[in-house]
């Protein structure tokens, strides 16, 4: 069975995981804090990054977007990249742009109320979160709203690599007790709600929930 080495909790980690629940591919989870010495992790990982991982027949590498697209090619027979090359091409840009941009805003409040009290023994700085909320996260939720055409999903009429991308980004949100405004931001909280209505987001939801009860 395949390996994901980190922290459920890691918004990443995290992706990696909904693709292979999404794809319904077995997998088990070593965990692994970024940084760790554990020698396989630092094989799959130099830059000591999570989500490192570990194919069945062994071979060692690390990042989301990587792994999501290794296990593409493994099981194809649920897709997560659309087959047209325009849609494709949108699937992965909006997945960089939630892996950056995205991620930039929403895990700063994440660090902020959640990550830095839970692991880190960190106070929350108040004057960031009113910051981040101010200033940060709003352009992205405008820029994911003018995405959203036909609903359900960012991309056509199925779920991509850029939908869990994105959930992913908006479960740290969720976390860390944002609500997403549904006068200003309807369609994403569309989007949001049938995700999370999934059950490859249910469960996640529920190991998370394991974790954070520690
Ligand atoms: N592009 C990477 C980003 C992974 C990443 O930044 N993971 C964070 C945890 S959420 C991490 O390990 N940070 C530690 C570090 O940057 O040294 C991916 O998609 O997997």
């Amino acid at each position: 069975m395949a390996t994901i080495l980190g922290v459920p909790a890691s918004p990443f980690v995290r992706k990696a995981m909904l693709a292979h629940l999404v794809k319904q591919v077995p997998f088990e989870i070593k965990m692994v804090p970024p940084g760790s010495d554990d020698e396989t992790f630092r094989q799959a990982s130099p830059m000591g990054k999570i989500p490192g991982y570990q194919t069945d027949k062994g071979t060692l590498f690390s990042d989301s977007s990587v792994i999501i697209a290794y296990l593409e090619k493994v099981h194809t027979d649920t897709p997560l990249y659309p087959s047209d090359p325009e849609q494709y091409a949108q699937a992965i840009w909006l997945e960089e742009y939630a892996d950056t941009k995205m991620s930039e805003a929403t895990n700063a409040l994440y660090f902020q109320r959640v990550v830095g009290p839970a692991f880190f023994e960190h106070t929350t700085d108040q004057e960031r979160v009113t910051q981040v909320i101010n200033e940060l996260i709003p352009p992205v939720l405008d820029f994911l709203e003018g995405k959203l055409t036909s609903g359900n999903y960012f991309i056509g009429d199925s779920l991509s690599v850029a939908d869990v991308a994105i959930a992913s980004n908006l479960m740290s949100l969720t976390r860390a007790q944002y609500t997403i405004d549904d006068n200003k931001w309807p369609k994403v909280c569309a989007f949001y709600n049938h995700f999370l209505s999934l059950d490859a987001a249910k469960q996640q939801l529920a190991t998370e929930d394991k974790i954070f009860s520690r």
